[in-house]
């Protein structure tokens, strides 16, 4: 009498934790693939949204507020090469275009259906990643 009385008890805290762990499995967000980059919720991030956080991002590095990013400021984010690369007069330094111009070129490497748009799977890749990291 008492042992079934405790398997009955088991069986529904089996039960329990199953329906529990189901649960917190499906209420995951679906958005949180897109790092908080897709502020019209549409599923993606156009190139208007990438530049758009890009540009907050910049104002927030820019802590001596002189307009431009230099190697210290963008914290890693590009190498020295990618910094040359991107700094046509080359005296060490990003302006908000030419940072935003590397936001477009890797908006388009990261997107190869050219269908205007980045989904979840496109920001997962490394071009994504490398796209996410000017941005975040
Ligand atoms: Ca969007
Ligand atoms: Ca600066
Ligand atoms: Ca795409």
């Amino acid at each position: 009498m008492m042992k079934s009385r405790r398997e009955v008890v088991l069986s529904v805290s089996v039960a329990l934790a199953i329906c529990a762990s189901g649960a917190s499995a499906s209420a995951k967000p679906r958005r949180s693939t897109l790092y908080g980059l897709d502020p019209d919720n549409d599923g993606t991030v156009d190139l208007e949204e990438a530049k758009r956080a890009a540009s907050a991002l910049f104002d927030r590095l820019d802590r001596d507020h002189d307009g431009t990013l230099d190697r210290r400021e963008l914290r890693g984010r590009l190498s020295a090469k990618e910094l040359d690369d991107a700094d046509p007069d080359h005296d060490g330094t990003l302006t908000k275009n030419e940072y935003l111009a590397v936001v477009e070129k890797r908006f388009n490497a990261a997107n190869p259906d050219r269908d205007g748009t980045l989904d979840s799977k496109e920001l997962r890749t490394k071009a994504g990643q490398a796209l996410v990291r000017l941005l975040k």
